[in-house]
């Protein structure tokens, strides 16, 4: 394991060790497996398509940082909000919305979760209280700290789980959003997705603090260092900061360290890092290591986990023949579905 997995606090409650004999029943680490390869076969299948120009412009993929997605799924409810960056493929998939709609979106057609208007970066989902994909660095950290007011305003139990890169916590927003949020308490998980760079700028060069769960401290919110390869270090980081959150006591900070194994986007041949570095997290990819940990602990049979694979195979097939066959969106629909208010009026011709 990189030593920049190590696991760091500011917590009082200490972080339990996942090395004990397994916890988690059998259908969680199906479901967590099941995620990461729903997530991983999705986006090699949008690579190939991007390849074919059948997917035009952006395409930021989250392969690497599977273990993260599929850990949501198991730590928090489906009536929490959310909210993440571009790179969001994964968490959408995560979320519940369905990979044909998905790989539709890529696509541009109107049969795509935001009816091909949005793209790679802006899927959308109110059905699965998603709240998207956002394009500008950071922009979503303000975003998410609303959420949480309106939660709290509502009265609700719900977490607002806002997530964003290394790159993103450089930005200013995110220092008055934490302000903001400690100061009022709200129901917000602020998490970084540390994988090491902002398109091909690395954490050591851009802070002197290397360890961002750190930035959480100036605020005094609860703040931790996960491993993000691992769904259950995952998992448990969320489960105990949820637990904090819904007991009213406001915000908490993870900073999960993860990796992506492609470049920052489909152009970036990732020239900044070394061989040696990427291969030292493929060495602890998390499907890889989830698998044998299900064979080797008996928690799964070799026909349980095949089963997923088939089923995962035909689904990524299905999304992308409907994907392929689905109709563009007409010209005469642009202006449809942008605004909520009906008579919007700096609509212009
Ligand atoms: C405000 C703003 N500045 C710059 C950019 C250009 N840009 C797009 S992605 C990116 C890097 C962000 O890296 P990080 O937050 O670590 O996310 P990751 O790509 O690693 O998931 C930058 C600088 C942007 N989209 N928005
Ligand atoms: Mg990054």
């Amino acid at each position: 394991m990189p030593e920049t997995l190590v696991k760091k606090s500011t917590s009082k409650k200490k972080a339990k060790s996942t090395k004990a004999k397994s916890k988690y029943s059998k259908a969680t680490y199906l479901k967590w497996y099941e995620i990461m390869l729903r997530v991983r076969k999705f986006e090699e299948k949008a690579l190939f398509a991007y390849s074919k120009q059948l997917i035009r412009g952006f395409c930021h993929v989250y392969i690497g940082q599977e273990a993260i997605a599929a850990a949501l799924t198991t730590a928090i409810t489906a009536d929490d909000k959310l909210v993440t960056a571009y790179r969001q493929h994964g968490v959408a998939l995560a979320r519940g919305l369905d990979s044909k709609s998905c790989m539709a979106e890529l696509f541009g057609k109107s049969t795509g979760c935001v009816k091909g208007k949005g793209g790679s970066m802006h899927f959308f989902s109110k059905e699965h209280n998603y709240f998207g994909g956002n394009g500008i660095v950071g922009a979503q950290i303000p975003i998410g700290t609303g959420i949480a007011l309106a939660e709290q305003y509502r009265g609700t139990k719900h977490l607002a789980v806002t997530m964003f890169g290394d790159g993103a916590a450089r930005q200013g927003a995110l220092y008055e959003s934490f302000n903001m949020a400690m100061t009022w308490k709200l129901p917000v998980l602020y998490i970084v997705e540390n994988n090491g760079y902002a398109m091909g700028t690395s954490v050591e060069r851009t802070s002197n603090v290397h360890d961002l769960y750190k930035i959480g401290s100036s605020f005094d919110m609860p703040s931790e260092q996960i491993d993000g390869m691992s769904p259950e270090a995952v998992h448990e980081g969320i489960e105990r900061a949820a637990k904090h959150i819904r007991s009213g006591k406001g915000p908490y900070f993870l900073e999960i360290k993860t990796y992506r194994y492609k470049g920052h986007s489909v152009s970036d041949p990732a020239k900044y890092r070394s061989k040696e570095e990427l291969q030292s997290y493929l060495d602890i990819d998390p499907i890889v290591i989830t698998e044998e940990k299900m064979l080797n602990d008996k928690i799964a049979t070799q026909k349980d986990i095949d089963k997923i694979k088939a089923n995962i195979k035909a689904e990524i097939d299905e999304a992308f023949e409907f994907a392929s066959n689905s109709p563009f969106p007409l010209g005469s629909e642009l202006y449809d579905d942008n605004y909520v208010q009906e008579d919007y009026p700096f609509i212009m011709d």
